[in-house]
Parts: structure tokens; C-alpha cells; sequence
């Protein structure tokens, strides 16, 4: 099974800025320890973010038939872009929305996700262990 591990936009600053809300560890930190956490969950990975929101739309088309899930952290897109709903439902495929911090408990514009209807479910506020444990969640349920 491969799972696919969408970033969007401002996730490659990870690291480098606002270190009190999204922690220390780099964008190449998370691939890392994702890629150890595949080898031991004994599935594939591939990794893509971008900063624009096209891109990650012709991503979630293409990823079908060759991607059993998708673990998104659409960034800022979450509380606003219809349009990658609608390419997370048009995918078919299994995804499971993350977030690396709590969106509940910042900014009220923050609070909403027009994406998630269109997931499995939602992870937030739990770090890079959200992005481990929606793997494991497709692991477990779709491989
Ligand atoms: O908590 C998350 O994972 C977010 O998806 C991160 C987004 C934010 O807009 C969402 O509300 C919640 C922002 C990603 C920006 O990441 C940065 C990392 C380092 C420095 C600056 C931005």
C-alpha cells in the first residue's frame, strides 16, 4: 500500500518560524520520520507539498489507482477552498485531515474546516504524531 502525504501551503517553513505553535523540527525532519514510520507500518510513502492550491488539486487527481490513502494538512486552504473539498471527494479516496496544532483553541477563523466533511476524520493538536497515527488509522483500515 502506498499512502500519500499532501502538505500545502507554508508547511516547508516548518522549523524555521512560530516555533511555539508548530514546534523546532523542519519539513525534512517530518519526511524523515515518516518515512521510518512507514518502514515499520510496512507500507510505501510519497511525499508532496506546494504552496498553491492547483497543485495539490492535480496531485489528489492523479493519486488514484496507485495511492491507498492520503494524509492531508491542507494549511490555510482548510478554512476556505471549496475546491480542494471537492478534489478530496473526487479522489475516492480515503483522507484524513491533520494539523499540527490544536485549530480549536487559535483564532475563531481557525476553528472551521470546510474539508474534513469531505475525510474520514481529522487528527489536530497532536504534532507529527497525527501525521503517524492517520497512517496507521489507513494502514489498519484499507490496506
Ligand atoms: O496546525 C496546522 O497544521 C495548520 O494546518 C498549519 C497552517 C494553519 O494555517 C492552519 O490553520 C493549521 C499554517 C502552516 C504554516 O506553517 C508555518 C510553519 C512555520 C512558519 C510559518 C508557517
Amino acid at each position: 500500500m502506498t499512502l500519500l502525504i499532501l502538505n500545502g501551503p507554508n508547511l516547508n517553513l516548518l522549523g524555521r518560524r512560530e516555533p511555539e505553535v508548530y514546534g523546532a523540527q523542519t519539513y525534512a525532519d517530518l519526511t524523515r520520520e515518516l518515512t521510518a514510520c512507514a518502514a515499520e507500518l510496512g507500507v510505501s510513502v510519497e511525499f508532496f507539498q506546494s504552496n498553491h492550491e492547483g497543485a495539490l488539486i492535480d496531485k489528489l487527481h492523479k493519486a488514484a489507482p496507485r495511492t491507498g490513502g492520503v494524509v492531508f494538512n491542507p494549511a490555510a486552504f482548510t478554512h476556505y477552498s471549496y475546491a480542494l473539498r471537492d478534489a478530496v471527494k473526487a479522489s475516492g479516496l480515503p483522507v484524513v485531515e491533520v494539523h499540527i496544532s490544536n485549530i480549536a483553541g487559535r483564532e475563531a477563523f481557525r476553528h472551521e474546516s470546510v474539508i474534513a466533511p469531505a475525510c474520514a476524520g481529522q487528527i489536530s493538536g497532536l504534532g507529527f504524531d497525527g501525521y503517524k497515527l492517520a497512517m496507521r488509522f489507513l494502514r489498519d483500515r484499507y490496506a
